[in-house]
């Protein structure tokens, strides 16, 4: 104690609260920090945050996720973040004032959020060590230390009448034997200012230095998986993708790009760190019912099996009507069937016992497909390029599934490392564990892309265009409706293939006034979309998508 410190100085109850409240926010700070650096020791995956906010992931219902996608987008997983971190502040502020007055209490309430880290941490279908508790349990040890100290500046919670250590300094008669001192009259203890400002200021610089490297460490993770990424070169496809027939591609502004590029395909996947696994360590195993020859393949063997390239596009069954979840791209790999039937594997129409092709990702995803779709001769692909690129780490790197035709959660399993046959009786896949359907073929859909909803053309010709999509069996006809009038026969672009959607055009002799717009296609089959507007969950939206544009 320093001399300059022998009159107490009094502490109103609200500094005490504000005092504890810093405290708990130093703490808390410090918990997540170290708890940083020790996941960069164990792995990212395994830190609190990213653990606590994956279970959470996990957990969330169908519709909730469905919301999140629509309203945050590939933001969702930001703002979950960002969610989980406000809750944390706010309890970091609660249990620092707590700790104000009820030290160890508060202290051991940190602790408590350890267990809920390290168990979410633990419990993570990719968790296969107990060391992934470790981030949490370390960081909330340091956070509870901190905290102790630090409101042990703070003096005695209780202290009316009862002197302050502080005042019994040399030359001072010592007070601790009764109220005689200036601490008597004093409301409160005094607290030992210089050494709560010295320890919070040690505890937040050494946090951030923990903190900074633990990030440092995570961030330069995955380096032999980047470096495996960017020194392959895809070797050319023995069965290139037929060249875009010319009309396939309208050129009208506001149009989707027949294809996406890679940077602006959409992304949906539960993962909040993105999987960097490396290529050559990369291995596939396809083992289960009736695989007579079980195969174990490494990232080689697919390169040097005969490649085929297609394009394919790809929908998400999360995609609200007239949303953003579907994309085209040019795929690059191996096709599936020829694997499976190497591996012994018969479709059910040909007395094969399994029918369903359960894809496992090394993040523990899971995801179910139809064996009779899988090998009924459409191009389902262990793909590695995409638009003449290895997959980007987003986009499944090293090898991801696609199966034309079937919605991405029953079919498009990206950082895969494992393919068992079984039945739908015996294994639900992830999604279909949280109500979405066991089997979803993509419904025929067709979006507006221009105008946009609420634009203000001007009137005389305007081009109304968009896309439309109905994987496997084709896109037949495309129909606009203004207001209420007739359905009348848009243009449609030249089909590529039938797994690729379809562009279309629409001149509209735009008269002034609000006016909806209305649009609907037909597959191949003759079917013409339904009109009845149904959710996301469990098989893909559908009803008709519809513009309401003002003409000037
Ligand atoms: N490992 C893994 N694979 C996954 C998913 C996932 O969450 N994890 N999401 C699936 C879903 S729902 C879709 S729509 C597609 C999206 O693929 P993309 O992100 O490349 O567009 O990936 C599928 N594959
Ligand atoms: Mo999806």
């Amino acid at each position: 104690m320093s001399e300059d410190q022998k009159v107490p100085r009094a502490q109103p109850a609200w500094r005490r609260c504000l005092l504890g409240a810093v405290s708990g926010l130093v703490a808390g700070y410090t918990a997540l920090a170290v708890a940083e650096l020790v996941s960069a020791a164990v792995r990212p995956q395994a830190g609190p945050v990213v653990a606590v906010g994956s279970a959470a992931i996990d957990r969330t219902p169908a519709a909730v996720k469905d919301y999140a996608i629509r309203h945050f987008g590939t933001n969702d997983k930001l703002v979950l973040q960002l969610g989980i971190l406000t809750t944390l502040t706010v309890l970091a502020l609660l249990l620092g004032v707590l700790a104000a007055y009820r030290r160890r209490t508060g202290a051991a309430g940190v602790l408590l959020f350890g267990v809920v880290g390290a168990w979410a941490a633990t419990s993570r279908p990719d968790s296969t060590s107990w060391t992934d508790a470790l981030p949490s349990a370390v960081g909330v040890i340091a956070g509870a230390g901190v905290l102790y100290v630090l409101v042990g500046r703070l003096g005695p919670g209780k202290a009316t009448h009862t002197p302050a250590p502080v005042t019994q300094s040399r030359g001072d008669t010592p007070t601790a034997a009764g109220p005689v001192g200036p601490a008597a009259v004093t409301r409160e203890a005094g607290w030992d200012r210089r050494g709560f400002i010295i320890a919070a200021t040690a505890a937040a610089a050494a946090s951030t230095a923990a903190g900074a490297v633990g990030r440092t460490l995570n961030n330069s993770r995955g380096q032999s998986a980047v470096a495996s990424r960017s020194s392959l070169l895809l070797p050319a496809p023995a069965s290139a993708a037929a060249p875009v027939p010319k009309g396939a591609r309208l050129r009208i502004p506001g149009v989707s790009s027949f294809v996406a590029a890679n940077k602006d395909f959409y992304r949906v996947d539960t993962a909040l760190v993105v999987p960097k696994v490396d290529a050559t360590a990369w291995r596939l195993r396809i083992h289960g019912k009736g695989v007579t020859r079980p195969m174990t393949v490494t990232f080689d063997d697919l390169l040097r099996r005969e490649l085929i390239e297609r394009h394919i596009t790809l929908t998400c069954v999360s995609n609200e009507v007239g949303g953003p979840y579907v994309g085209n791209a040019r795929w690059i790999g191996v096709r599936l069937t020829d694997l499976l039937a190497e591996c012994g594997v018969r479709p059910p129409s040909k007395g094969g016992p399994a029918d369903q092709l359960v894809a496992r990702s090394v993040d523990g995803m899971t995801i179910g497909s139809p064996v009779e779709d899988v090998m009924d001769g459409r191009d389902a692909l262990l793909a590695i390029g995409m638009n003449g690129e290895p997959l980007p780490f987003e986009h499944g790197f090293p090898v991801r599934m696609l199966v034309p035709g079937l919605y991405g959660y029953v079919s498009a399993c990206k950082w895969i490392e494992d393919i068992e046959l079984t039945t739908f009786d015996a294994y639900d896949a992830y999604w279909v564990k949280r109500k979405w359907a066991r089997r979803a073929p993509i419904k025929t859909q067709t979006r507006i892309d221009t105008p946009k909803p609420f634009a203000r053309p001007k009137a005389g010709t305007v081009m109304v265009a968009g896309v439309a999509w109905a994987q496997h069996r084709g896109i037949d006809k495309v129909e606009v409706r203004l207001d209420d009038g007739p359905w009348q026969q848009a243009d449609l672009a030249r089909e590529d293939t039938r797994d690729t959607w379809r562009q279309w055009s629409f001149p509209w002799k735009a008269t002034r006034g609000t006016h909806t717009l209305t649009v609907r296609a037909t597959d191949r089959t003759g079917q013409t979309q339904t009109e009845r507007r149904t959710r996301t969950v469990p098989d893909g939206a559908s009803g008709w998508h519809s513009v309401v544009v003002t003409v000037d």
